[in-house]
């Protein structure tokens, strides 16, 4: 049996299923996702393994237009990501028309000529049939346009776990041969103190709206086992950007913070099978987003 491994990266625009589609395909929660544009900031890798073959999947941040020095950053990231890839699978999600963002990333990843390319059209549970076979039209015409040809096109739901084990299958063929490169049972990369850190800004995200998401980051102060190794202590600053900020975070007498505290611990004892102390401070970093030295201590 011949066996492939290689790296897929998945790209789209903000809110188009990437995190999502890495989580079903890996079978495990290693994305963060949300209903926000802009949730991923970091380049995460999930891996699948298959008798067959081994797919490394690189989650990316959705390329947008960058209104922030972090958004410049984050697009600069994908693009280098990209670079070094073996399949790039672009995603385009099934309830939105194809757009100038599209044909953006579009134009981008022409140049990448060492790359294959896939079309994943997904969250096909959330239109009609006919909508499927339009939108797999139009999708087709994007690449005529630019002159260059998708590998397959591919119509998904993660959340059905539709076509997902096809996905898996066309993904490997079209993989270089090579031996594993991760070891057996490996599903990703991220350290548990990065995974603690995202879950938190995970249960931050949920609820919040208009700008309030993009000025939220996460970060881990102090991470460690007590004495007795039954309880992880963790402690945690959550920044924001102004103090009216600070203020819808913490919530009437603090009960929206208690609730993020509530639902990330839970989901941080999920993910590493210990019963956890979580003490989740709010800080404001005035503009954080724009600000060099502040991002650079934020790890952009
Ligand atoms: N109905 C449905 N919703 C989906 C599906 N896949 C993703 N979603 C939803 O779409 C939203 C965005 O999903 P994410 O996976 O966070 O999107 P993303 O492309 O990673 O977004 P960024 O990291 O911001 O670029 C979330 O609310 C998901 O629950 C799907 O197959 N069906
Ligand atoms: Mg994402």
């Amino acid at each position: 049996m011949t066996f492939r491994a290689g790296f897929v990266c998945i790209v789209g625009r903000p809110n188009t299923g990437k995190s999502t589609l890495i989580n079903a395909l890996v079978g495990s929660k290693v994305a963060i996702t949300s209903d926000k544009p802009q949730t991923t900031r970091h380049v995460i890798r999930g891996i699948v393994h298959e008798e067959n073959g081994q797919i490394i999947l690189v989650d990316t941040p959705g390329i947008h237009r960058p209104r922030t020095l972090l958004g410049k950053r984050l697009n600069e990231l994908v693009r280098t990501t990209l670079a070094d890839v073996d399949v790039i699978a672009m995603c385009f999600p099934a309830d939105q028309p194809i757009g100038p963002g599209d044909r953006m990333i579009g134009v981008d990843i022409q140049e990448l000529k060492r790359s294959k390319k896939v079309a994943l059209l997904t969250k096909t549970d959330t239109v009609s049939k006919d909508k499927v076979a339009k939108r797999l039209m139009e999708i087709q015409e994007l690449a005529e346009k630019l002159e260059w040809n998708w590998e397959h096109i591919i119509p998904i739901s993660s959340v059905k776990g539709d076509n997902l084990e096809t996905l898996k299958t066309v993904l490997i063929s079209i993989l270089p041969l090579s031996p594993a490169l991760y070891p057996l049972g490996a599903i990703t990369e991220e350290t548990d103190e990065a995974l603690v850190g995202e879950l938190i800004r995970e249960a931050a995200l949920a609820g919040v709206h208009d700008e309030l998401p993009h000025s939220i980051a996460v970060v881990i102060e102090d991470m460690e086992l007590r004495e007795d190794k039954k309880m992880l202590n963790i402690q945690a600053f959550l920044f924001v950007e102004r103090d009216s900020q600070k203020g819808i975070i913490i919530g009437k007498q603090g009960t929206r913070l208690k609730e993020v505290g509530q639902t990330a611990r839970l989901q941080i004892e999920k993910l590493l099978g210990v019963k956890v102390y979580l003490d989740l401070r709010v800080k404001v970093a005035p503009d954080w987003q724009r600000d060099p030295k502040q991002l650079n201590r934020l790890g952009f």
